[in-house]
């Protein structure tokens, strides 16, 4: 008997349990859900170019706010299917909507590009897949699941946040795995510096490896000059190369220029091309100014597009012909200390 009224409890017990997880499942259908976007390490070196976690699966009517975490700007970004992928935020998704924006996929949604601490909510009143992008780096991307609210959620606040972790410490470690191979790189410029015989230094100016997820695409990249001092004798040439498959880096000494994508050099200096495509300029004086434009890994094809020109250019080579000492920062990430100095003795 006892057995028996325990069990009947038991019973009572688990059907009350029943209609309470139900109800407060219905209660939790408004649910605020959080995400990173970006990370890095403390000295803004490894940057972690990622959605974190690049995969949520929510219900309609709940919201997600993702919290930027690095120094370098990203957009939180929906586009409609169709909608041309733009080049930069201002020809984004006209052009920036407020946070708290919702998104049912009949009408875009984006952040402004923002960077550490600043956050941005979108709200998902109706069930889809939706891709979320960053107008930034066109190689980070993910997926947001949102799901009928009668239909379970397979995960939890917790284990996002666990994700998140996670993946935000794989890809930074990567980036020390890979620093290495940087360092060892071997410079071809050689072949077209200045003087027969005369030696070139080779510099890394940035690099970076793209991870997938099966919700989307992450990468790390090591947003620094590596071993970026360097010391020459006048004559000599410095080969910068990059070897950052999702984000572009400039070489500038002197003035920043208005037109940062585009090379240019003066007064009395001109950019040219070496018969193998990279950038080449010939500095005589600590006063120039030189930029090299946008150097960047060559870009992949995409199916459906025509075969493109060997662009952006991959490498920037200067011939100092001047003894002095030539301090230069990358123009987009100075911000992070990307930067470095070319020491010229006699
Ligand atoms: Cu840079």
């Amino acid at each position: 008997m006892k057995i028996r009224s325990t069990f009947r409890a038991g019973f009572v017990f688990a059907a009350w349990l029943a209609a309470f997880l139900v109800l407060s499942n219905r209660v939790q259908a408004q649910q605020n859900w959080n995400a990173t976007v970006g990370g890095q390490s403390a000295d803004m070196a490894k940057q972690a170019v990622a959605f974190l976690p690049d995969e949520i699966w929510i219900h309609a009517g709940d919201s997600i706010t993702w919290t930027f975490n690095s120094g370098d700007i990203h957009t939180v970004t929906f586009l409609t299917t169709g909608q041309i992928y733009p080049f930069d935020q201002s020809q984004g998704c006209p052009p920036i909507t407020p946070s708290g924006s919702s998104f049912d996929g009949s009408s875009c949604v984006s952040s402004a590009d923002l960077m550490l601490g600043q956050t941005y909510q979108v709200i998902f009143p109706k069930a889809g897949n939706y891709e979320i992008v960053c107008l930034v780096h066109a190689q980070m991307f993910g997926t947001i699941h949102v799901l009928d609210p009668n239909l379970p959620l397979p995960y939890n606040q917790a284990f996002y946040d666990e994700q998140a972790k996670e993946q935000l410490k794989a890809l930074l470690e990567d980036a020390d795995r890979h620093q290495h191979h940087a360092e060892h790189q071997h410079s071809i410029g050689d072949m077209f510096s200045a003087r027969v015989g005369s030696h070139t230094k080779s510099v890394t100016a940035g690099m970076g490896e793209i991870a997938a997820t099966a919700g989307g695409q992450q990468s790390f990249s090591m947003v620094r000059f590596i071993n970026g001092t360097v010391t020459i004798h006048a004559g000599e040439t410095v080969e910068w190369t990059n070897l950052d498959p999702e984000i572009g880096h400039t070489i500038t000494f002197g003035t920043v220029p208005q037109d940062v994508i585009d090379p240019s050099c003066s007064p009395n200096c001109v950019v040219r091309t070496d018969p193998d495509g990279a950038l080449h300029a010939t500095v005589n004086n600590t006063e120039q100014n030189v930029h090299s434009g946008l150097i960047a890994a060559l870009l992949e094809d995409e199916p459906g597009f025509p075969q493109g020109p060997v662009a952006p250019p991959t490498r920037f080579r200067i011939t100092f012909t001047t003894p002095g000492v030539y301090p230069y920062v990358c123009a987009f990430h100075d911000n992070l200390g990307m930067d470095g100095t070319v020491v010229v003795l006699p």
